[in-house]
């Protein structure tokens, strides 16, 4: 039988691809995300694939992340595979001069945008005793780097719940696993420096990895066999060692 999958952030990079990646496999799809236009436009280049279901809402908020989940079609209802993606970096600040907003922007969608949506979905898993959970982490959710601060203890926060969810979750037979990517050219940039030219340097004099990259590792996450789970992985592009390492032409 098919599976479902709900993916979140499915608008742009590591979303988008991982959306493309699925419907290549005849996986049925529930995309979600704030930019309706965009879910229209992969909706319709999909759906000659797959079944694409639509849930335009905003995961930092709670009631309308239940109402859209609660809404889903009978075709959609039951989700085997739930990709925790939505999220960004807001700002790249000292700690000391670092924005409230960007802070709760981050807190509010990295963390609490991705345990709104898990909580809407894990019954379902929990009464059907399967499914799988990806959350995306990051390379920031293992190590600290300067001026990362929010931005990496949302990630480590992300890492943390993946643990939590795969102890809870054990005794139901759900799979729970973390992707964590270094550099990733997508749209990351641009929202992190609100469109500022800076964002145009951050994947320049390196080969970054690509949204498809991780699409593909996150399919090949989910499509293990049953006793196989991948339960945490870093992915770094070649050219980047650590957070602050990364060999650039000159
Ligand atoms: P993009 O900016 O390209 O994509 C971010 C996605 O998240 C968009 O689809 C966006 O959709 C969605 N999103 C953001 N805020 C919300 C919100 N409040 N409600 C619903 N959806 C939201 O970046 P990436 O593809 O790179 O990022 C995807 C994930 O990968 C993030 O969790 C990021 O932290 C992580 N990551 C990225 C890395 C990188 O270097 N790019 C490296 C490591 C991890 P919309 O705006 O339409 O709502
Ligand atoms: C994104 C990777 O290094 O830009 O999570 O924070 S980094």
């Amino acid at each position: 039988m098919k599976k479902t999958a709900l993916i979140t952030g499915a608008t742009s990079g590591i979303g988008e691809a991982t959306a493309y990646e699925f419907a290549k496999q005849g996986i049925n799809l529930i995309i979600c995300g704030r930019r309706l236009q965009r879910l229209n436009t992969i909706q319709k280049a999909l759906e000659r694939l797959t079944n694409v279901h639509i849930l335009n809402f905003d995961i930092r908020d709670k009631h309308e992340t239940f109402k859209a989940i609660e809404s889903l079609p009978k075709p959609f209802k039951n989700i085997d595979i739930l990709v925790n993606n939505a999220g960004n970096a807001h700002g790249l600040d000292p700690i000391q001069t670092g924005n409230i907003d960007d802070w709760d922007a981050m807190m509010d969608i990295n963390v609490k945008g991705l345990l709104y949506v898990s909580k809407a979905v894990i019954p379902q898993m929990t009464e059907r005793k399967s499914g799988h959970i990806i959350n995306i982490g990051s390379s920031a959710g293992k190590e600290v780097y300067p001026k990362g601060n929010v931005y990496c203890a949302s990630k480590h926060a992300v890492l943390a719940i993946t643990e939590g969810m795969r102890i809870d979750l054990n005794p139901f037979g759900i799979k729970v696993g973390s992707i964590n990517p270094g550099l990733v050219e997508t749209e990351f940039s641009q929202v992190r420096f609100k469109g500022d030219a800076i964002a145009n340097n951050v994947y320049k004099g390196f080969k970054a990895l690509q949204a498809k990259d991780i699409a593909e590792i996150i399919y090949f996450a989910i499509s293990r066999p049953p006793h196989v789970n991948i339960a945490d992985l870093l992915v770094l592009p070649t050219a980047q060692a650590s957070s602050t390492i990364v060999k650039k032409k000159v």
